[in-house]
């Protein structure tokens, strides 16, 4: 009995590397310290009643950032393990095998739980408030889709000590990861983690879609939407189109798997191909589902510290909705080399040339709003400014590899990985930070000081081009992508040893930006925020920071584009808007549901990760039920009396 119960356990957990037991040890420390310090100052309510139930867009959204935050950590951790292993020839830092699980786990991480609810933590927090509406369409269902985003990523990083890590690269194609090749349960972990938050990522596409359509505020006609806005709604367009794919794509490959289906086998008439097909017919639509919301964050950063109406408002708008239907005729750029033939690749090869028209005419946009602007250098401007250069050579390298007989020698090498990382940091992660500095003040009531973001800043940046720029040229040089080491002989030592230098300069540069936060949190008190810190012109620097729970008083209008720059004009020309006149709002009431049927799909999900059918019946029961005490759960909502309304709006009007 003894022995069996060992045998399980052996493969149960994972076991035989130091760096893991190290992992076990501070994963173990981290829990018993949360959990005590929850208990010791009594927060375990305060969390459950304001954290965990709350179906408020504003704290979803932060939750959503603190997140990815996290998860930003885990995938850079990855990355920094990688750079150390390939500083230098025939290192032995990481295995090969542990290296195939690296590389896999930190582009999962990055894309699906870091730059994901990154980006849906901005829809969240600044959506609702821009277009002047009280909270989401479908608040229940928003807070359902955070918490299956949360779930399936923790079941996913389970499998670093629990099973196993999955090692056949972030987009899991066959054969190597079926089960003939893959037989351990990494794979499955992939699958589920997956599953269950792009559940969430759909319904969170729908669900702002709606808002969008349905929720503006009066006089907000179409072309007078805030241009973040539009870039959340083309990017929905994205999400609802390519997700489903995702799921069908994942969900065959779990019958190859569980099953013996043989959908992408090589035998029984399966066909590896046609899950790279559909996987990428995913996987472009989605770079282009991250980046459009940066490009967003980017058009409000650069028109409020230019102080001047955006450059080319319609332009920008076709361009980001050609953008989202292109994005779904390029999908064969990523495996050229499949030998489907010239015509293929020609058409395929056009239609990513074709992408980087609109792309240019919104990097000249964003240049002829700064051009004659009164610019302002504070950090959201800094990383936008940053941004537009380190996009352009990232998207004409881009535009390189779009070339099909040339990209049979780019294929797969460092050149692509350089490639890919310049517009996913260049683009996504510094929109994000660029977001989050800009928006921080209106999420959490309090400004950064500057200084050390500005150490942040420089450190990202420079570290950025010295970790990346040489990876082109040791990809022509012909390093291939997920080689874990190489030898004296080859050459490329010295560009890899310059480019790990560069990879710990980001690390140091996020370091920099933890010590911001912690510092602006120790000192929040005098670092109060106002309303409207940077001389904003959208509806959401009208209320105060941080918004109310109802976030408008009184429904505001949206008669133009930038409607609370306007508004301020006529403030000061004397014309002052008449008193306020307050009416109970309506608002949905916390539910504890969201959360209880996402640790459903948890357990639903482990149980299919091991294969035990019992425990997946019980989890999928667990939802049913969840569903069912929904629909009879008629006490959903609540009105907030005038008086109260009155009471906070005094509070909050004093101090501002
Ligand atoms: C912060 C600095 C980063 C560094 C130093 C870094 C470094 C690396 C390295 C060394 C690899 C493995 C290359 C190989 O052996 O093939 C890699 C792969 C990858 N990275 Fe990053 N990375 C960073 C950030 C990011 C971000 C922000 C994203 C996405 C938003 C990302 C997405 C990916 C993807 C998708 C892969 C491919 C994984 C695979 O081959 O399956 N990385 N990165
Ligand atoms: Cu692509």
């Amino acid at each position: 009995m003894l022995e069996r119960l060992k045998e399980f356990a052996s493969e149960f957990f994972v076991t035989g590397d130091p760096l893991i037991y190290g992992a076990d040890v501070a994963i173990g420390i981290t829990i018993i310290a949360i959990v005590s310090v929850l208990t010791y100052f009594k927060k375990w309510g305060w969390l459950w009643r304001n954290w965990l139930t709350t179906v408020d867009h504003k704290k979803i959204g932060i939750m959503y950032i603190i997140a990815s935050i996290i998860m930003l950590f885990r995938g850079g951790v990855d990355a920094l393990m990688m750079r150390l292993q390939l500083a230098m020839p025939n290192m032995d830092f990481l295995h090969p095998e542990h290296y195939n699980q690296v590389f896999t786990t930190h582009g999962t991480i990055m894309i699906l739980f870091m730059a994901m609810p990154f980006m849906f933590g901005l829809f969240n927090v600044i959506v609702p408030l821009q277009i002047g509406a009280r909270d989401v369409a479908f608040p229940f269902l928003n807070a359902l889709s955070f918490w299956l985003f949360f779930l399936g990523a923790m079941l996913f990083n389970l499998s670093f000590v629990i099973g196993g890590s999955p090692d056949a690269g972030w987009l899991s194609y066959p054969p190597l990861s079926e089960l003939s090749h893959s037989p351990g349960v990494g794979q499955n972990f992939y699958i589920w983690g997956i599953q269950i938050s792009g559940i969430g990522s759909l319904a969170t596409g729908i669900n702002f879609m709606v808002t969008i359509i349905k929720m503006r505020a009066p006089g907000m006609k179409w072309m007078k939407l805030p241009m973040f806005t539009w870039s959340v709604f083309s990017t929905c367009i994205i999400i609802l189109f390519a997700f489903p794919i995702l799921t069908v794509t994942l969900a065959l490959l779990f019958l190859d798997r569980f099953a013996g289906a043989h959908f992408f086998t090589l035998d029984l008439g399966g066909n590896p191909m046609m899950y790279i097909n559909l996987i990428w017919m995913w996987g472009h639509p989605e770079v282009y589902i991250v980046v459009l919301p940066a490009f967003g964050v980017f058009s409000e950063i650069v028109s409020t510290f230019s102080r001047k109406k955006l450059f080319g408002y319609k332009s920008m708008v076709f361009a980001m909705l050609i953008i989202s239907f292109l994005s779904f005729f390029t999908w064969a750029h990523h495996f050229f080399t499949m030998g489907s033939g010239a015509d293929v690749n020609a058409f395929f090869a056009v239609t990513t040339m074709l992408i980087a028209i609109p792309t240019g005419v919104k990097v000249f946009n964003w240049l002829f709003t700064m051009y004659r602007g009164r610019i302002r250098m504070a950090t959201p401007m800094m990383w936008t400014i940053a941004f537009i250069p380190c996009f352009i050579v990232g998207g004409m390298t881009g535009v390189m590899l779009s070339v099909a007989p040339a990209d049979f020698q780019f294929h797969n090498s460092y050149f692509l990985i350089a490639h890919f990382h310049q517009v996913l940091i260049g683009g996504v992660v510094f929109g994000y930070f660029a977001g989050l500095y800009y928006w921080w003040p209106k999420m959490f009531g309090f400004q950064l000081e500057e200084k050390l973001g500005k150490w942040a800043f420089w450190t990202w940046n420079i570290g950025f081009y010295v970790c990346f720029m040489p990876q082109y040229a040791v990809g022509l040089m012909g390093m291939t992508r997920r080689l874990s080491t190489y030898g004296w002989d080859t050459g490329w030592w010295e560009l890899n040893f310059v480019s790990t230098i560069g990879a710990f300069l980001m690390g140091v540069g996020f370091l920099f930006q933890v010590a911001q936060i912690a510092d602006g949190i120790r000192k929040y008190k005098t670092l109060k925020a106002s309303g409207d810190p940077w001389d904003g012109r959208t509806l959401e620097w009208s209320i105060p920071s941080p918004a109310p729970e109802y976030n408008f008083a009184v429904t505001p209008r949206g008669d133009d584009v930038d409607e609370w720059w306007e508004e301020k004009e006529r403030r000061a020309k004397g014309i002052h808007p008449p008193e306020p006149v307050y009416e109970p709002i309506h608002m949905p009431k916390n539910s504890s549901i969201p959360f209880i049927m996402s640790v459903f799909w948890f357990v639903a999900g482990f149980g299919f990760v091991f294969g035990w059918l019992w425990m997946a019946i019980l989890g999928l029961a667990g939802v049913g039920i969840c569903m069912i005490a929904r629909s009879f759960s008629y006490d959903t909502d609540y009105y907030i009396p005038v008086d109260e309304i009155k009471r906070t709006e005094a509070s909050l009007r004093g101090s501002v």
